[in-house]
């Protein structure tokens, strides 16, 4: 069956913050006699940011479902009362309305002294619903939650991206980029310390997806808004990937084939059981997909069942698929982005004649201005075309690429991302690409691990969900707990913690350029028998 969209782009990981152990400099209460009233409070916002109204509402605690959430999410429970501020910013000449979602702990003993502002989804800078997953999540973790909507509209809608003579909304456009998440970190911070009358001893972004872009973006940008930042699956190289995942229409057109899921399927079943072992473990999945030599080619000729009728894989369907894996080039043959690894899905982004909606979008509102634009029509030239022209005109505002992270690394910021083997999304290697990248020009790896550590996950999908994942995934909560001890304990973490999705099996996951080994003895479920190595 055929899943809803939204599922990859729901970031999994302010959930993270439900297991988090409240700090050891938690706030006490004082009796109850210094209870601190959820009043509306006068909040400074950056320059050229106004803040336009504050309202305050107390919100009873308790537990709280999630019926639309999608991948599903466990109810949480005991989640104590906040004071659930909503601050509305405009930014003068841009005529927009932001709006902001503080979610303070109401009693000051259930603060854990931390703030955490939180990312977004596709086109959503942050979810500031009545019932939002991450400021609920980051409230019951003891945490001060922070969102913003960045003044754009739901993660699938990116018409506000024209103005009516159909000009790019270059306000709107800053503000999904970068602005509004740093609005979001001053008046955030400054919401939390007028609140508790004590300033917030630390504030974490978290995020993935769309999510982890806003988390380089600050990173980069605005070095001192947070000390530790959680950026998973980070979606930078925006252009780049976005249009990427375009390009499997340009293949199929040019190559004329129209392939079904299940022949594309039998593509990745046949290079996992091409390569499966070249990890050493029989397990289902590719531990380092980069490995794999697997030729698609190999598969012409063989049949498959698809629906109950028999397919014969032929020579233009297996060309295609290697074109998919390899990533687009131009017509000439030259690397324009990566594709995606062997062994993640083809859904979404592979679907003859129905692009994925997220770069769909992009294309007609802001590459093009043209939303009638028709993706499906793609050429290898015109490929090429619409991705010179994506970068050429939004590389500066929304690439996020850029590698000089050292005022973040002087600040003393932290920097930790994860990002799935199997991101049938975003490319994985696009993250690797930037990561080398900051290493030449911090002068090595040793170095950039200070403040930067990357975390390659096997055979998890994007954002790390149970449905398409074959590996371990992050266990819930660790990977900001990582972070918490890094930027505060100075413990920087080398491996993460990783559980199968039926809790079967164990992996302790290490940290890039090394790899996660089983040593050849013992139980190949167990953590205890793999070690770091570098390939
Ligand atoms: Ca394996």
């Amino acid at each position: 069956m055929k899943r809803p969209l939204m599922i990859f782009l729901a970031a999994a990981v302010p959930v993270a913050a439900v297991i988090l152990p409240a700090a050891s400099n938690a706030a006490t209460s004082d009796s109850g006699t210094t209870a601190t009233a959820c009043a509306p409070l006068p909040l400074s916002a950056p320059s050229g940011t106004t803040v336009v109204s504050v309202t305050a509402e107390t919100r009873a605690g308790g537990t709280f479902t999630f019926p639309s959430a999608f991948p599903p999410v466990a109810p949480i429970t005991d989640v104590p009362a906040w004071c659930d501020l909503k601050v509305v910013v405009t930014h003068p000449g841009v005529n927009d309305t932001v709006n902001l979602r503080i979610a303070l702990p109401q009693d000051p003993i259930n603060w854990n002294g931390r703030f955490q502002a939180t990312g977004g989804s596709a086109y959503s800078a942050g979810d500031v619903s009545d019932r939002s997953l991450p400021l609920i999540s980051a409230v019951k973790g003891g945490y001060v939650g922070a969102a913003t909507d960045a003044g754009v509209k739901t993660s699938q809608d990116a018409s506000w991206a024209l103005t009516a003579d159909g000009e790019i909304n270059a306000g709107l456009l800053t503000n999904f980029a970068s602005r509004s998440v740093h609005d979001m970190a001053v008046i955030g911070k400054d919401a939390t310390a007028k609140f508790y009358q004590r300033a917030a001893s630390y504030s974490y972004f978290t995020g993935c997806s769309t999510g982890g872009r806003q988390g380089y973006a600050e990173a980069q940008q605005y070095p001192n808004d947070f000390q530790g930042i959680l950026a998973n699956a980070p979606a930078i190289d925006w252009n780049r990937f976005e249009i990427a995942t375009l390009w499997s229409q340009a293949v199929f057109n040019e190559e004329k084939v129209a392939p079904t899921k299940c022949e594309l399927d039998a593509f990745n079943t046949a290079a996992v059981a091409a390569c499966d072992t070249l990890d050493r473990v029989k397990d289902g999945v590719i531990d380092n997909p980069r490995d794999c030599a697997f030729d698609a080619r190999r598969l012409i000729g063989h049949k498959v069942l698809c629906d109950g009728q028999e397919l014969t894989i032929t020579k233009a369907l297996a060309v295609a698929v290697n074109k998919l894996w390899a990533g687009p080039t131009t017509p000439s043959g030259k690397k324009l982005w990566y594709g995606q690894n062997k062994g993640s899905i083809f859904d979404y982004i592979a679907a003859a004649g129905k692009p994925f909606k997220v770069p769909e979008l992009w294309a007609q509102y802001f590459v093009t201005k043209n939303p009638a634009f028709d993706a499906t029509k793609l050429t290898y030239q015109s490929f090429e075309q619409l991705f010179n022209s994506a970068t050429s005109q939004y590389d500066a505002v929304i690439a996020h690429n850029n590698p000089n992270l050292s005022k973040f690394a002087r600040a003393g910021g932290k920097l930790l991302t994860w990002h799935g083997q199997s991101d049938q999304l975003i490319p994985t290697q696009g993250t690797v690409h930037y990561r080398k990248r900051v290493d030449a020009l911090f002068g090595g790896t040793k170095r950039v691990d200070d403040f930067y550590r990357v975390f390659l996950l096997p055979g998890v999908d994007h954002c790390g969900t149970k449905f398409f994942s074959t590996g371990p995934l992050i266990n819930s909560g660790a990977d900001l707990n990582a972070l918490v001890n890094w930027v505060e304990k100075g413990q920087a973490p080398n491996t993460l913690p990783a559980t199968s999705a039926d809790g079967s099996a164990t992996r302790d996951i290490c940290r890039y350029p090394m790899v996660t080994r089983y040593t050849g003895h013992g139980d190949t479920k167990s953590a205890t028998n793999y070690r770091c190595v570098t390939p």
